[in-house]
């Protein structure tokens, strides 16, 4: 039987306070619902999907470079790490794989420091100020960059090297 690829689902700081810290801006859905949510919409699709949470960057690192070769897209949402970490910019850009940038609220329409993303120089895209919707959202767009590159579900090319 085969073994349906893998989403590494990246859940960074704060993300685990989901539901409780700032519900206003980042919804009253726990970091499980969102689990679930992305979970139940890579099912339909095919994929599977392990998630991983962490407070500290060099975890999240050490978590991407698990994922290289062994999964076929990272769903990342490193939470303010997102504006300040080239670390995990780098560690990004080593990955293989298709990745998706996510956030629950809109940066761009939130403070200034908010306005830069490290990562999404190593994205394929963002999704972003759609709330828990996103993750379902994030799973869809990991499906149709994989179509695109004609990796179909089975696996991931490089990023811009799919000519
Ligand atoms: C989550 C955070 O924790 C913030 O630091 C980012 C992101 C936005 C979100 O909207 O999911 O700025």
């Amino acid at each position: 039987m085969m073994t349906a690829p893998v989403i590494l689902l990246l859940s960074g700081p704060n993300l685990n306070l989901s539901g409780v810290r700032e519900p206003e801006v980042y919804g009253h859905e726990t970091l499980t619902d969102h689990v679930a949510t992305t979970t139940r919409r890579a099912a339909e699709l095919g994929f599977a999907v392990a998630h991983y949470q962490s407070n500290h960057e060099g975890e999240l690192i050490d978590r991407i470079h698990a994922a290289r070769g062994v999964a076929c897209a990272i769903v990342a949402n490193v939470g303010a790490l997102t504006h300040t970490s080239w670390a995990i910019h780098d560690a990004l850009a080593a990955f293989d794989g298709v990745v998706v940038e996510l956030h629950l609220s809109n940066p761009a329409a939130r403070e200034p420091f908010r306005h830069t993303s490290v990562i999404a120089g190593v994205s394929d895209g963002l999704i972003a100020g759609f709330g828990a919707t996103g993750y379902a959202l994030a799973v869809d767009a990991v499906a149709a960059v994989l179509e695109r590159r004609g990796a179909g579900r089975r696996g991931a090319r490089r990023r811009g090297n799919d000519a």
